[in-house]
């Protein structure tokens, strides 16, 4: 049994009143659930939030002693190319990371670039469990993808079916997956793109509440398909979340 996590986005104290909400006792570095449920994030750890380094030190070691699931977002694979020394733009919400781990002590920093290098390399691309019964995917994939884990696959896992447009907003034009996917197949459930509340299309959940903009960080819990949240401590930031016609 499994609770998908949305988009946390450096949300801690979020992150962790949602897992006690849900059940879990968190003791030093390990997570227990009496159920034996586990959490499953969905990506997104870092970025904008207050502590971004808070939640990778927290994940990566739940999901190195077994405890937790992990699938990489874009802001994690965008973190993991800056962390490599790539020539990435420090933008976009990396620029609070950067900054949390310029202001650390160097040993701090040292253990938490180690431990998020290898929760990212070690991560697959999505998730698929319950035996093909859920995928969990940073920002969805196409049915026709499931089972596939070539690079042809990663930027629409990770950043959506971008059409290269952007809106009248300068925010990327995605076209909407979802509404395409057949009925009755493996649920996916995914994030990345901030709603209301969770969007069920099909066999598709969205559950992106955009905490990080003042909405919620929203758990999906699986298989039961029943959703528990708690609400922001961030101001609430109206325009980024979609809305869906
Ligand atoms: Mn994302």
């Amino acid at each position: 049994m499994y609770d998908v996590i949305g988009d946390i986005h450096g949300c801690r104290k979020e992150l962790h009143d949602l897992l006690e909400k849900l059940g879990y006792q968190t003791i030093q570095d390990n997570l227990h659930h009496p159920e034996n449920r586990m959490p499953v994030f969905l990506g997104d750890l870092t970025d904008r939030g207050p502590d971004s380094l808070g939640v990778i030190n927290d994940t990566a070691s739940w999901v190195e002693n077994g405890q937790a699931l992990y699938c990489p977002g874009n802001h994690c694979d965008k973190l993991y190319r800056f962390l490599l020394g790539r020539n990435v733009q420090v933008r976009h919400g990396l620029e609070t990371t950067v900054a949390e781990l310029e202001n650390s002590s160097s040993l701090f920093r040292q253990q938490i670039e180690k431990k998020f290098k290898k929760l990212y390399e070690e991560a697959p691309l999505y998730l698929v469990l319950d035996g093909g019964g859920l995928v969990v995917a940073h920002a969805g994939i196409r049915y026709s993808d499931i089972g596939r884990m070539d690079k042809s696959i990663k930027s629409f896992v990770l950043y959506g079916d971008v059409t290269g447009e952007k809106d009248d907003r300068g925010m990327p034009v995605r076209r909407d997956w979802a509404s395409i996917y057949p009925q009755g197949k493996a649920t996916i459930v995914y994030g990345h793109t901030p709603v209301l509340k969770p969007r069920i299309i099909g066999s598709t959940i969205n559950i992106d509440t955009g905490c990080v903009y003042g909405g919620k960080l929203t758990a999906c819990r699986y298989p039961e398909k029943e959703f528990t949240d708690v609400p922001s401590s961030l101001p609430r930031v109206e325009e980024k979340f979609r809305t869906f016609m």
